[in-house]
């Protein structure tokens, strides 16, 4: 069936209120996949109140219902635009009901994290043999970008599930551009994570990789590149069969707390092979630096670029500027993703601050981390801490660090450390090796 379920959505155009309804059969709007939108536009404006269709689920037809959306972005661009001027006067009136709006969202994204999201049913459970392999892909209402890599590899088609910001998934995407891969992006709403509702696991990154008989789920960031730069390095080696060395153990502490760790994450699996041209030192090395970036460099980002309110919110508008939240997310969701996400995280960086013993002042802690790391790339005398070319851990490091460029803490650190030729260097090696990137507007 072409549109299993849909939602109508009557939008603002000439300032009605906005009106969702439901509905479980679509049938008699199956004609719409091949109708040009406008006529899709004149059809419904020939109705007293301009209606359009925002198909919400369409399982068989991302690309139409990108086509959508961006038709919709338009729209609701060109209306907002009419009222700018209205608008500016009515910024008291929204910031109040952003404070009010505020404390309503908290509390139902608590009572729909606590009961709701458990009751979706996720497709990729772990199976017995803990290998995350299914034969359905997950369903994807939108993809937001796409990039074309300028290497083959197999015709590995994969899928990365991420929030902008995170850190985890901007050290994906280096990988992934590094090594000239082909992916499409999907962008998480990180306070409902509704994109997130076939999986069990519920964090991001996670990347799906269409097999030739069913999709393999991979989790965490650091198992995602140990797993395809192990399969890269011999592509004889089947990803399923390289998946099953990081296994997923579930454990619990002395005080009862449950957790779950991914044994191997930093390990790559060279098969029969010796890893070509490179020395066990080196391996063991990069393997080391991975690890502090994940479990020290990391951790001074938060309490950083979270560090006042001013800069929360101003680093959540950054994020939606450069995740392009404007054509992604609708206007609420993308104006409760940035208000919500800059009240949360304005909290939790205090408390990380703490759990991690950073200095009273967390910019320190940040500039002592990075001069360690630059203090071993000195010492050695090469560009990076891979030597010539970047390895796995210039990836991660860089990964951290431009998830905070364009921050207040990104400028700081440029000024106060001396990292800028090495964090140029990587930025452009990595321009120059990545594919072609299409965005939302651009198909
Ligand atoms: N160890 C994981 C950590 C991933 C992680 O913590 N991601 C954050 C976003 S930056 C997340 O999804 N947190 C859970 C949440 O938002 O509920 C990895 O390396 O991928």
């Amino acid at each position: 069936m072409f549109f299993p379920i849909c939602r109508a959505v009557s939008r603002p155009l000439r300032g009605h209120p906005q009106e969702v309804l439901e509905f479980s059969n679509l049938s008699r709007y199956r004609h719409l996949s091949s109708i040009p939108l406008q006529r899709l536009a004149l059809l419904e404006n020939y109705k007293r109140r301009p209606l359009l269709l925002s198909v919400s689920h369409t399982v068989n037809n991302p690309e139409y219902a990108n086509k959508l959306r961006r038709f919709f972005a338009q729209k609701n661009f060109q209306s907002d635009a009419n009222s700018d001027s209205a608008k500016k006067g009515s910024s008291k009136a929204k910031l109040l009901i952003v404070g009010f709006g505020l404390g309503a969202v908290i509390g139902l994204g608590y009572v729909y994290n606590k009961n709701m999201r458990h009751k979706s049913a996720p497709i990729a459970n772990l199976d017995s043999d803990n290998s995350l392999w299914f034969t359905e892909p997950p369903p994807i209402d939108f993809i937001a970008k796409k990039v074309i890599g300028s290497r083959e590899t197999r015709n590995l088609q994969l899928t990365l599930f991420q929030y902008e910001p995170c850190p985890f998934c901007k050290k994906v995407r280096a990988f992934l551009d590094y090594a000239g891969l082909s992916y499409d992006v999907v962008e998480v709403n990180p306070v409902t994570k509704k994109q997130l509702g076939w999986s069990a696991y519920k964090k991001v990154p996670i990347i799906v990789v269409k097999g030739e008989e069913g999709y393999q789920q991979l989790n965490d960031s650091s198992m995602i590149i140990s797993s395809l730069a192990s399969y890269l390095e011999d592509a004889q080696q089947d990803l399923r069969k390289i998946v099953k060395y990081y296994p997923q153990v579930d454990f619990q502490d002395a005080d009862g707390k449950k957790g779950s760790e991914i044994m191997n994450r930093y390990f790559l699996m060279f098969g029969d092979k010796d890893p070509a041209g490179r020395s066990k030192e080196s391996i063991v090395e990069e393997r080391r630096w991975r690890k502090w970036s994940d479990d020290v460099l990391m951790h001074t980002l938060s309490p950083n670029i979270y560090r006042t309110w001013e800069e929360s919110l101003e680093a959540f508008n950054m994020f939606s500027k450069n995740g392009d939240w404007e054509h992604i997310f609708s206007p609420w969701e993308r104006q409760m993703v940035i208000y919500v996400g800059a009240a949360v995280m304005y909290i939790i960086g205090k408390r990380l601050k703490k759990r991690h013993n950073l200095l009273d002042d967390a910019r320190q802690s940040l500039y002592n981390e990075v001069n360690y790391f630059l203090k071993t790339i000195n010492a050695k005398g090469t560009r990076f801490i891979g030597g010539d070319e970047p390895n796995l851990a210039d990836l991660a490091v860089y990964g951290c660090i431009s998830s905070i460029d364009g921050t207040r803490t990104f400028n700081d650190l440029m000024l106060n450390t001396k990292l800028s030729p090495w964090y140029e260097a990587m930025c452009s090696i990595i321009d120059s090796r990545r594919g072609k990137l299409s965005k939302l507007a651009d198909h």
